[in-house]
């Protein structure tokens, strides 16, 4: 387990696993849910180290199939996810990131010209905009213009999220999905922690109620959220542990989809036939569906139908974390807290 790498990872206040190395003794290594398929640990290599070191996501926020794609990334910071995902692409794709934080967008367009030719592209197929992202439209955002949207510890950071899922939706082609991780609370948040300036700016403060999301998906449009795979945060400040009382984060990743509601309404059987890279042997959709390449999976599309309904799915993040916990496992250094940096495992 490698002790984290600058002062910043030492910040006391609340921390993903692994931010201090004494939390690296008591839970590092417990939360991952999968193992990181090959192509994804060289793209994320690939990228410039001053891009990564300023990296501050709480998640992997990279879907399969990704070739061709036009994704837009939500807060994309110094850009280290966007640069990792021009690689999956590839050059007929593109990749727009936005942040309002224009130092950030600075750093992240200091190095378009270096991963350009690193990935040996002619033109770059990444864009930076400096920009809100509860206000697309603003920053030249069309209706239906992108095949993903991702985010990556970010939509707490944004009081209003109904807003910002509103905007995903418009700008979603149809079938299209937002893929993103961002930190969840246990209970809806008194007041007390909402406007607590330092819990705010450790993505605590913000962080939504988790069935709110599955109440904000519906009222939107989107399918019912997918859950991928969640980490619970711990505290290591006990004056912050004070204020938080009963409240638990977690760190989780959802998909939503933009699917028109005619999906299967009764039980199918889905047969996955392979051929997407990384995903050779099984395609993992989400915390409750894998598909073995050529054996029937049960279940539904992305729609979730009665049948579905009476199958065990798993919807609550702190209770897949709780599972996950149950039987630990290092198998990457890319997930797991938030806000900071990442430890390798
Ligand atoms: C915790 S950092 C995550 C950055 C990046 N996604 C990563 O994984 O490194 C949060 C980022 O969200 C940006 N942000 C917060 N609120 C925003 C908003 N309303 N519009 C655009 N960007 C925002 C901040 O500027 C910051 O770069
Ligand atoms: C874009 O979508 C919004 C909301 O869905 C709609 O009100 C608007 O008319 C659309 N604009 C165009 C140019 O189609
Ligand atoms: C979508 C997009 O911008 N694609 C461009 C990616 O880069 C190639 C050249 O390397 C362009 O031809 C594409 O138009």
């Amino acid at each position: 387990v490698a002790a984290p790498r600058d002062a910043e990872s030492q910040k006391v206040g609340a921390v993903g696993p692994g931010r201090t190395s004494k939390d690296l003794q008591t839970n590092a290594c417990v939360t991952v849910a999968r193992p990181v398929p090959k192509h994804i640990r060289e793209a994320l290599q690939n990228v410039h180290e001053e891009v990564t070191l300023r990296y501050y996501g709480c998640g992997l926020v990279i879907p399969e199939c990704l070739e061709n794609c036009w994704i837009l990334d939500l807060g994309s910071g110094s850009g280290r996810d966007c640069y990792a995902l021009s690689q999956l692409v590839g050059e007929k794709g593109h990749v727009t990131g936005i942040d309002m934080t224009e130092g950030q967008v600075e750093v992240a367009k200091k190095y378009l010209d270096y991963h350009m030719e690193k990935y040996g592209f002619q033109t770059s197929n990444v864009t930076f905009i400096h920009g809100y992202i509860e206000k697309l439209a603003e920053a030249g955002i069309q209706n239906e213009s992108y095949d993903i949207v991702i985010s990556n510890c970010v939509i707490n950071l944004v009081p209003d999220k109904e807003q910002v899922l509103q905007e995903v939706y418009r700008v979603l082609k149809h079938g299209g999905e937002l893929y993103f991780s961002d930190v969840y609370a246990s209970l809806e948040l008194p007041e007390e922690i909402k406007t607590h300036k330092v819990l705010w700016g450790e993505c605590l403060g913000g962080a939504l109620y988790w069935k709110d999301l599955f109440f904000l998906a519906q009222k939107i449009g989107f399918c019912p959220p997918r859950l991928v795979t969640a980490n619970l945060i711990t505290i290591q400040n006990k004056e912050l542990e004070r204020i938080i009382g009963d409240c638990r984060f977690v760190s989780a990743t959802f998909r939503l989809f933009k699917l028109p509601n005619t999906g299967p309404t009764e039980r199918c059987q889905t047969i996955y036939s392979g051929g997407i890279t990384g995903h050779e042997k099984q395609l993992i959709f989400d915390a409750n569906f894998i598909f073995k390449v050529n054996k029937n999976t049960h279940g539904t599309g992305a729609g979730r139908s009665v049948v579905e309904l009476l199958l065990d799915i798993i919807t609550d993040p702190f209770k897949l974390a709780e599972d996950s916990n149950k039987k630990p496992k290092c198998a990457s250094s890319v997930a797991g807290g938030c806000c900071g940096k990442k430890r390798s495992c």
